[in-house]
């Protein structure tokens, strides 16, 4: 069976994409390959970054592997907080954090339009591949559902009357973008 590093510090998607990848193919996390050291994202762009995540777990392992970037983009926003999502209440800080701070920022705007943006990395014997997945929906008001992480109590995807925090991750992982951009990666694989 193939094999690979998923290059992620984020257990949560470990989760998800373990569900999504199902047994044809074997994920291995970093604590097993003995990495503990906090993987650099310093790029620019969402692309930019899952390919910067890939590319310093192969160099050091000499191991097939790949990286997801994900970006949550807010069309009031100018596209903010994308690829600052992570840290967009200051670095550190937590889901609760960035959503106060995303709701604060949009709680004059009428334009409620948001999407997320997801690109994975794969190499495999030195070749660098990529693929996207996106999912259009919006901002809500108010928190709604406890599941997933991140920023999925205030997104509602378009014709979904529920976030993606009322959803369980089967549901979620159906449309999401990561979703989205982990099943191109399979159709890859499996045609390669
Ligand atoms: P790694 O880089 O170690 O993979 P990370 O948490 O830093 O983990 P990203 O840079 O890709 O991941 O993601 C940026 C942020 O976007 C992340 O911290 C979440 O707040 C948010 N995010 C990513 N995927 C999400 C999802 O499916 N639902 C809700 N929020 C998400």
């Amino acid at each position: 069976m193939d094999k690979f590093v998923f290059a992620t510090n984020n257990l949560h998607k470990i989760e998800e994409i373990q569900q999504i990848i199902g047994t044809e193919f074997e994920i291995i996390g970093l604590e097993e390959i003995g990495c503990k050291e906090e993987i650099p994202e310093t790029q620019n762009t969402i692309a930019g970054n899952a390919l910067q995540k890939a590319r310093f777990i192969y160099d050091k392992y000499q191991i097939n592997c790949f990286a997801d970037d994900t970006g949550l983009e807010v069309e009031a926003l100018n596209g903010e907080p994308g690829v600052y999502s992570a840290r967009y209440a200051g670095p550190g800080r937590s889901f609760e954090d960035n959503i106060q701070k995303l709701l604060f920022e949009l709680k004059d705007k009428s334009n409620r339009k948001a999407r997320f943006l997801t690109v994975v990395a794969l190499i495999i014997d030195n070749k660098e591949y990529l693929f996207e997945g996106i999912i259009n929906g919006e901002i809500i008001h108010d928190k709604k559902g406890n599941s997933g992480f991140g920023y999925d109590p205030i997104f509602k995807p378009e014709n979904s009357d529920f976030t993606f925090a009322e959803m369980n991750s089967e549901e979620k992982n159906k449309i999401s973008h990561r979703g989205k951009a982990m099943q191109k990666l399979i159709q890859f694989l499996k045609n390669s």
